[in-house]
């Protein structure tokens, strides 16, 4: 397939393991396994082989072997995998053998997925996804990255650009007739509606797309309250562990502390924060109310804490109906009556840090906005910054285009050359141009 070097790798995670798997890659890879077994197995059988080291004569280990050609394979090359013992030493022994043979390197990070992407074997979006599923730490993370990696959010990618391209094509087909009214007339028609039923199907994509950021890096769920209302401790609580410093002193939690939990399979970053109040004189204590502010403005859900020994507060402007309003040290006031929060107060969560009165009820509330707002549906399309911003351009050159006057075609064609060229990008499969081409060749107009 490709005339570069033969490159080689673990694929498995290092350390003592049952099995490992080494993983060669490239048009050295047949005769390598022939070197070690001493024949070439049945593609794509499984057979076990004795490895030896052909310099040496030396047994390596008994293995399972595996050999398949390209163009079928992982990388679109030739490949030979090993399953040997997971020992350092049988692993070391035949990485060094294999890097001892001629024209075979070990593998630089991603290489063999960047070998699949250029031989046509996944597109960008997909490798993105099986990078994520790698990473994959929560049960929505790893169906997020699958849903990316088999090319579900690329078939949208696709069938977006294949609309921008049978647009462009109109459009310059009524450029080429433009002397002859009719033909052009007939073929901008419904371009601009197609246009505007695109620009659409982008924006309700973008707007899914915090949806798809939050599942890759955690869902930011922020504690955010006056100064000693316990949200240190009620953090701890839920984390299950002493994460935040607890203490009398009105003012203790200063940074921004993370604890990254599994919430019945969505990532969650649970967030403490300084205890919000004005008119602090001590500069360190508002410069973590100024991160604290940020924090919740930035956060995907907020747990407004108040307590009873606490003047209540009502959350500053800006919080959504989503957030979960906390009584807590509920046992210093078991009379609910006497709640400050007098309006709302079915609406607050009675809870104690102490005691674990309330947790559970409280973790349930928080699992189930957690759910509701990222759990549900198929993945979102744009799930990482380079396809948020490569959506945002191409929605701008669309309102380019339907926003462009009748009489100026070529800026409308302009327009969306830039837009399907964002969109082809993002899955860097087909250069535009190749398939602009193909398209115009194809397109017979007035004939
Ligand atoms: N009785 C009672 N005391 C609590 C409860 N939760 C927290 N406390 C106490 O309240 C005080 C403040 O707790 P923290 O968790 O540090 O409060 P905080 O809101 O993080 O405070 P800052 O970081 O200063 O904003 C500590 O003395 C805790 O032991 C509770 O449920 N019941
Ligand atoms: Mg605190």
């Amino acid at each position: 397939m490709s005339g570069g070097d033969t490159i080689f790798a673990l694929s498995s995670g290092a350390g003592m393991a049952g099995v490992a798997v080494i993983r060669v890659s490239g048009s050295a890879a047949g005769p390598a396994l022939k070197a070690l077994t001493g024949r070439l197995p049945q593609a794509r059988q499984a057979v076990i082989a004795r490895l030896r080291d052909p310099a040496r004569d030396e047994l390596i280990d008994e293995a399972l072997v595996l050999w398949m050609p390209g163009p079928g394979s992982f990388t679109g090359e030739d490949v030979a995998e090993f399953h040997v013992h997971g020992s350092p030493a049988v692993v070391a022994e035949l990485l060094a053998v294999l890097g001892g043979m001629g024209g075979l390197r070990p593998a630089e990070a991603g290489e063999f997925s960047r070998r699949a992407f250029r031989n046509g074997r996944m597109d960008l979006v997909e490798a993105e996804g099986l990078g994520d599923l790698i990473q994959a730490r929560t049960a929505a993370q790893k169906r997020q990255a699958l849903e990316h990696m088999t090319g579900m959010a690329s078939r949208d990618y696709e069938r977006w650009r294949e609309m921008l391209v049978g647009c462009l094509a109109r459009v310059e087909a009524s450029v080429d007739f433009s002397e002859e009214e009719d033909i052009a007339a007939g073929a901008l028609a419904g371009v601009r509606e197609r246009l505007i039923q695109l620009r659409n199907e982008l924006v309700t994509a973008l707007a899914d797309s915090g949806r798809g950021r939050a599942i890759r890096e955690g869902v930011k769920v922020v504690f955010a309250g006056a100064p000693n209302t316990g949200k240190s401790s009620l953090l701890n609580r839920i984390a299950r562990r002493e994460a935040a410093i607890v203490s009398a002193i009105a003012g203790t939690t200063r940074d921004v502390i993370e604890v990254p939990v599994d919430l019945g399979g969505i990532p969650v970053i649970l967030t403490d924060t300084a205890g919000l109040r004005s008119g602090s004189a001590d500069p360190i204590e508002r410069i973590g109310i100024a991160r604290a502010e940020a924090e919740i403005r930035g956060g995907d859900l907020t747990i407004w804490v108040t307590s009873p020994d606490i003047p209540a507060e009502e959350p500053p402007p800006g919080f959504d109906s989503d957030t979960v309003r906390v009584l807590n040290k509920s046992d210093l006031s078991q009379d609910s009556s006497r709640n400050r929060n007098e309006s709302g107060d079915s609406q607050y969560y009675r809870a104690s840090a102490l005691t674990g009165e309330g947790i559970p009820a409280l973790l349930a509330a928080i699992e189930r906005k957690v759910r509701e707002r990222f759990g549900r549906g198929e993945a979102p399309v744009a799930v990482r910054t380079r396809h948020i911003q490569a959506l945002r351009r191409c929605v701008d050159c669309l309102n380019a285009a339907i926003d462009s006057p009748a009489e100026q075609i070529e800026v409308m064609a302009e327009n969306l050359r830039a837009a399907a060229a964002e969109l082809g990008r993002v899955t860097g499969r087909i250069d535009v141009e190749d398939l602009l081409d193909s398209i115009f060749r194809d397109f017979c107009i007035g004939k």
